[in-house]
């Protein structure tokens, strides 16, 4: 059976949404973070070489990335729901979305973390990294207002990338995100899902 492997307050909470916008039979098992340093427990790291969440089994099965996940998922459960097909008008954008999410929005995100832990002062990492999230930031801001969702006028694996680390930077906003008013509604919308109620629900129940 499709089993996701959801360490707690991670980004599997991507795949759980993923499965309850298809309306997938699955099966989610939780892991709570080791105490001593908030990584993965043993059990957790032998699934996989990897060892990082999401983790999926499916049968015989091991599957690590948020992306490669999605897209198995999609193909091999869901009936291709949430792709979007080349010759769709949205192609282009869905794509560049969908890569742009953790290749470039929260391979930032790692680095800014990376770079706290080591001191945290302003510099010119820093400084590089700030520079290229507000430009995304800006993208974002300008897709939102002319298309409701990433990939068109519809949820599609793109939204099922970028909404997480969206929320991260939402939550880390100190004035409310008041720059990005069409990411706030968009949250807002996606926040109103059903199938968003019910993944918050089984990732982080109580
Ligand atoms: N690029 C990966 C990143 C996965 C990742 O960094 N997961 C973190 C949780 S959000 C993790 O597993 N941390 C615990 C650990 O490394 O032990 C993806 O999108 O799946």
């Amino acid at each position: 059976m499709l089993t996701i492997h959801h360490l707690a307050n991670s980004q599997s909470e991507r795949i759980i949404w993923l499965c309850e916008e298809l309306e997938l039979d699955y099966a989610i098992r939780r892991y709570e973070r080791r105490a001593d340093n908030q990584m993965a427990p043993p059990d957790f790291k032998a699934l996989h070489p990897l060892g990082i969440s999401p983790t999926i089994t499916d049968g015989e099965l091991a599957l690590c990335e948020s992306g490669a996940i999605a897209e198995y998922i999609v193909a091999t459960h869901g009936q291709g729901r949430l792709a979007v097909a080349p010759d769709h008008p949205h192609y282009v954008q869905h794509l560049f979305w969908f890569h742009c999410a953790n290749a470039t929005l929260a391979g930032n995100m790692l680095a800014r973390m990376v770079l706290a832990i080591g001191g945290g002062t302003m510099n010119a990492s820093t400084a590089f990294l700030e520079e290229r999230k507000q430009r995304i930031l800006a993208m974002v801001e300008r897709q939102l207002a002319e298309t409701h969702f990433f990939g068109g006028d519809n949820v599609t694996l793109a939204d099922i990338m970028m909404v997480l680390p969206l929320s991260h930077l939402h939550a880390l906003a100190k004035d409310g995100w008041s720059g990005q008013p069409h990411t706030v509604a968009y949250l807002e919308r996606i926040a109103a899902r059903p199938a968003w109620q019910r993944a918050r629900a089984k990732a982080e129940p109580g």
